[in-house]
């Protein structure tokens, strides 16, 4: 119960800086877009030409639902496992963070 409480304890409408609040699971946290193209595994997909930068940002666009440029992301543990033609080996879990919406 007081975890439940200390994780509403922001009023939503409060003003300052958004929240970054990830779904649990994704351990990289909220990461701008900037942050997102330095992961290793998106460097690979665009060194190898899985993906390109215009894919990447049209995806990003239609995860952030929030618009604050935000995605949390999560490493996959068993992408190491995954066989090469999955494609695993390149991707991320991605969600769009929990900042309250401003619609
Ligand atoms: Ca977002």
């Amino acid at each position: 119960m007081a975890v439940t409480l200390l994780a509403a304890a922001t009023p939503a409408g409060a003003a300052g800086p958004p929240e970054k609040t990830c779904p649990p699971g994704f351990n990289l946290g909220a990461l701008s877009l900037e942050q997102r193209l330095q992961l290793p595994k998106v460097q690979a997909a665009l060194e190898d030409g899985i993906v390109t930068l215009e894919q990447i940002k049209a995806g990003a666009a239609a995860i952030d639902k929030n618009g604050n440029g935000l995605l949390c992301v999560q490493d996959i543990p068993q992408a190491n496992n995954a066989a090469p033609a999955a494609g695993f080996e390149y991707f991320y879990n991605l969600s769009d963070d929990n900042a309250a919406a401003r619609r």
